[in-house]
């Protein structure tokens, strides 16, 4: 069938004869995988209902990729998601309750109201924030690599990059200086098959991004992106070779964008045979199958963890519209790194 990326190969749904991760682990991985699922079904509803003041990035069906590799990391490693990683960022700890608020642009939003959507980080989170302009954000993270490096830590930095985005010029540099310096980065490539309404085939003559790897002498990996369970080894075997000092990899996840590029794009370019593809390949439902299938869990244990996180959600979606705006007077603080935020004893 014809495919966003028309030579690439879609591997057979989950099959981990050993999975490696205990039973706790992979609910955990669940949790995480339906908050995000959950908390951007209710982000669609407010949009939806011209809520939101700002645009909507869903990461329908490719959940598990930003889920899966900041899981399979330690909690003092660096990560730079981008707009659609909002997975990412439940792993490290960020509530739907403060999502919700930075989306709604209130005032005990991350960023006081002064930005919406996931453009914000948290450095005593190990969030480093989104950068707009597609591949800026590689050079970054080497940044945050090298300092690892200097101050002899075994730390690990990753940043995510799209298909789009592997065609920028700062995706090269980025990636060469973290090559030619042997830095511990991690740069996953969210192969989706669309920027925008661009199929990847139409972007570059080589759809399979993973070799590109080998021009700047690296390790690159092809990894199913909708097998969070693959996604979490792949992932935990680069950050164990760049803790061995072995230099940056380049994993790039196979996966698919089932929304438009933002909500407001009803993604008409895309076949609906092309979708039918992928939402039989849904990251969550592949892990219910398999955890039910492995007699791990019962499919009404998963139903009632479903319905409690879909209760916890709306709650905090609904604290969320009921809390203040931001005062106006404050839009232009915090700016300057000398200028610290009124309401904190220390500036962001
Ligand atoms: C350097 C640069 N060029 C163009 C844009 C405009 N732009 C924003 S998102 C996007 C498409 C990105 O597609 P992809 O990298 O595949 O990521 P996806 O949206 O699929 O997650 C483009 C072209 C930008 N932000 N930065
Ligand atoms: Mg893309």
């Amino acid at each position: 069938m014809a495919t966003g990326n028309d030579e690439r190969k879609v591997p057979p749904l989950l099959r981990h004869t050993t999975a490696r991760l205990g039973k706790k682990q992979l609910l955990e991985l669940y949790r995480h995988l339906l908050v995000t699922r959950r908390t951007e079904d209710r982000l669609s509803a407010l949009y939806r209902q011209g809520r939101l003041p700002g645009g909507l990035f869903r990461s329908l069906g490719q959940e598990a990729v930003p889920v899966g590799c900041a899981f399979a990391l330690e909690k003092d490693d660096l990560i730079g998601p981008l707009l659609r990683d909002l997975g990412a960022l439940v792993v490290r700890g960020v509530t739907p309750r403060e999502i919700f608020a930075q989306y709604l642009g209130r005032a005990d939003s991350p960023t006081f109201g002064r930005d919406t959507g996931t453009h914000f980080g948290d450095l005593s989170r190990g969030i480093v924030a989104p950068i707009a302009a597609l591949g800026s954000n590689i050079a970054v993270l080497a940044g945050g690599a090298l300092s690892f490096r200097l101050r002899g830590q075994k730390r690990v930095a990753v940043t995510f990059i799209g298909d789009g985005g592997t065609s920028t010029g700062d995706f090269h540099e980025g990636l060469n200086l973290a090559a030619v310096w042997k830095l511990p980065l991690i740069v996953v490539i969210e192969n989706n098959g669309y920027a925008y309404s661009t199929p990847t085939a139409q972007q570059t003559r080589n759809t399979r991004l993973a070799e590109r790897a080998k021009a700047y002498g690296i390790r690159g990996e092809q990894v199913d992106g909708n097998d969070v369970i693959a996604v979490v080894h792949a992932t935990a075997r680069a950050a164990r070779r760049c803790r061995r000092g072995e230099g940056p990899v380049l994993l790039e996840m196979i996966t698919f964008r089932r929304k438009g590029h933002a909500e407001h794009d009803a993604a008409s370019y895309v076949p609906p045979e092309l979708l039918e593809y992928w939402e039989a390949r849904d990251p969550l439902r592949r892990l219910e199958a398999y955890l039910v299938g492995e007699g791990l869990y019962e499919a009404a244990d998963l139903r009632a963890v479903d319905e409690s996180i879909t209760a916890e959600v709306e709650k905090a979606s609904e604290e969320a519209l009921a809390a203040p705006w931001p005062d106006p007077s404050l839009a232009f603080g915090g700016v300057w790194a000398e200028e610290p935020d009124p309401r904190r004893k220390e500036g962001r």
